[in-house]
């Protein structure tokens, strides 16, 4: 005997926690929420990684639809820990009573479209299968773990991690010899933690990244006083712009500036730490020489803070534009090279060969550790969605669709797979703007239209193909305005063998998004069709 629902969530992530309180406490829905982990938090329960922080800040990078909440909860810090923002994440699951709702170890594993009806039959590892009116997914963009298919790795006989994966109880690098691969944010904040503790570390570096410092440090009484003061119109204020946070605006842009204007301008924006440092010149993600200018001056710093010239060498990025790989933001990444208990290996022109049962092998030299760090990434965007067998009307899966690439309607819904909502899918801004914003954005969207379903009686609604068209037509064609598409990026798919080369997020920013959405909805759903 099945269970039935309005709605199910998958994931209990900052957008399912979000859209369990939207569906079920502002519209009434019987709503249940499907969550892998034992607790709340995504992203945030995973990534216990040591050195594992949000690099937008805190103040910023919180929910914005209580403004109790805002009030109540103080964070202590510019760039928020992991445990800390996991705190909160529980903290607003008891605020709201989520947690009733929430089945904890429990994974999707398919949801499949019933025609007879409109509802979705949601099955779960356990073997249980429910139904619902509505599936909203909100499974993240970089929740799908990748590690790289090295020959050998299954012979290693020391300890394997996955800075997504760490177990909760923490890693003891003491006195150990450790390897980590991959230098992307995840590899760039666990580098430096880890150095500290182990007897050596080597670090296996493919495509240099570059990072700029974060300059972390605590929040006082007065900044938090006067954040508090002005909460409201600040979270007002961060739905108009492009990114989610507040920043200061770009001097201008690259060309409109002298010489010492374009170096005042970069060195106080890497003084002030933190991403803001891509918003120093107004064309640095659409002007190619005004990003060379941006990209030169960081390459310059760790020629500066890297001892060895040979190493700075390595670190050097030097083959795509400045941003257009997630920009990262580090604490001490680059001082660390300095170090005499760290050795930087160069993965780029000789990969990993193999792994043994004792270490890494690279261009026939060997490497002996004890532990196998993988900041390698993740299977960005389409990944946590593929892994569900999604099979929507005519038994269509949902991978089968995205087989050359994404296709949704403004990131939200997918045509073919009815009364299915994506929360930061492919084709909205997500990973490219503050995540909570997005997510508050999407969920109250989506909050309003299961509304109006219900007002109208409407069982089932999908995208139009043509307007879905047009929207996929629309993400592509502004992102090759930018200089995003020159990287080999995982926006692009580029770091999963054999992935479409597709850029995945809407590059257009929160603010002209929303607007987009808001019109959609004041002219009657416009692209949707019912049934
Ligand atoms: O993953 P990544 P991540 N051999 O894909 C390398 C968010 N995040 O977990 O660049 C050797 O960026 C790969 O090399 P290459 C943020 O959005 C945020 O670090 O593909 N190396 C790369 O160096 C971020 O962008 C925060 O050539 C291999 C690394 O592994 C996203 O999550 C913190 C390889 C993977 O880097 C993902 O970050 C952490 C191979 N076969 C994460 N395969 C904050 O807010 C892959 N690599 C601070």
């Amino acid at each position: 005997m099945s269970n039935t629902y309005d709605a199910v969530v998958i994931g209990a992530g900052f957008a399912g926690l979000y859209a369990l309180k939207k569906l079920r406490d502002d519209l009434g829905l019987s709503v249940v929420v499907y969550e892998t982990g034992d607790d709340v938090g995504g992203t945030w329960y995973w990534n216990r990684y040591p050195g594992a922080r949000c690099d937008a800040e805190s103040i910023y990078y919180s929910y914005s639809f209580d403004p109790e909440l805002d009030q109540s909860w103080t964070w202590s810090e510019r760039f928020a820990t992991q445990p800390e923002i996991l705190a909160y994440a529980q903290y607003v699951a008891q605020r709201h009573d989520l947690r009733r709702d929430i089945r904890f170890r429990t994974r999707v594993v398919s949801a499949t479209w019933q025609e007879a009806g409109s509802r979705w039959e949601v099955g779960l590892d356990d073997g249980e299968t429910v139904s619902a009116r509505w599936v909203v997914s909100a499974v993240g963009c970089l929740s799908a773990a990748q590690v790289p298919e090295f020959p050998g790795l299954e012979e290693f006989a020391g300890e394997v991690y996955h800075t997504g994966h760490w177990p909760h109880e923490g890693v003891d690098f003491t006195g150990k010899r450790v390897a980590v691969i991959g230098t992307g944010s995840s590899g760039i904040q666990a580098i430096p933690e880890i150095a500290k503790q182990a007897a050596h570390l080597t670090v296996f570096q493919r495509t240099p990244n570059f990072s700029l410092p974060a300059r972390n440090r605590p929040l006082s009484e007065e900044e938090i006083a006067d954040v508090k003061a002005r909460y409201p119109e600040i979270r007002a204020q961060q739905r108009q712009t492009a990114g989610g946070s507040l920043q200061a605006p770009p001097a201008g842009k690259a060309a409109d500036l002298t010489t010492e204007q374009q170096r005042r301008a970069l060195e106080e924006r890497w003084a002030k730490g933190g991403p803001g440092y891509m918003g120093t010149f107004a064309d640095c993600l659409t002007d190619r020489t005004a990003n060379d200018i941006a990209a030169e001056f960081v390459r310059e710093r760790i020629h500066e803070i890297v001892e060895d010239p040979e190493v700075a060498a390595l670190l050097e990025p030097t083959d795509y534009p400045i941003g257009t790989k997630r920009i990262c933001v580090d604490t001490d990444y680059y001082a660390t090279f300095n170090r005499d208990n760290v050795t930087l290996v160069s993965v780029k022109d000789r990969p990993i060969e193999r792994i043994t049962r004792d270490g890494v092998t690279v261009g026939g030299d060997h490497t002996v550790v004890d532990v196998i760090v993988f900041a390698t990434g993740y299977d960005a965007m389409t990944g946590p969605l593929n892994r569900i067998d999604i099979r929507g009307k005519d038994g269509l899966k949902l991978r089968d669709k995205w087989r050359d690439g994404p296709r949704t309607y403004l990131g939200i819904a997918s045509a073919g797979f009815p009364n299915l909502f994506i929360v930061t899918g492919p084709g909205s801004p997500s990973v490219l703007s503050n995540m909570v914003c997005a997510i508050e954005q999407h969920v109250e969207w989506i909050a309003g239209y299961v509304a109006k379903l219900r007002a109208d009686g409407i069982a089932a609604t999908e995208p139009d193909r043509a307007a879905e068209d047009q929207w996929v037509g629309h993400v592509n064609e502004v992102a090759h305005s930018t200089l995003y598409p020159q990287a080999a990026s995982w926006y692009m798919g580029a770091n999963i063998p054999g992935k479409p080369r597709i850029f995945m997020p809407y590059v257009g920013g929160l603010n002209v998004y929303g607007q987009v959405c808001a019109d959609v909805a004041a002219n009657g759903y416009r692209g949707f069709v019912h049934t």
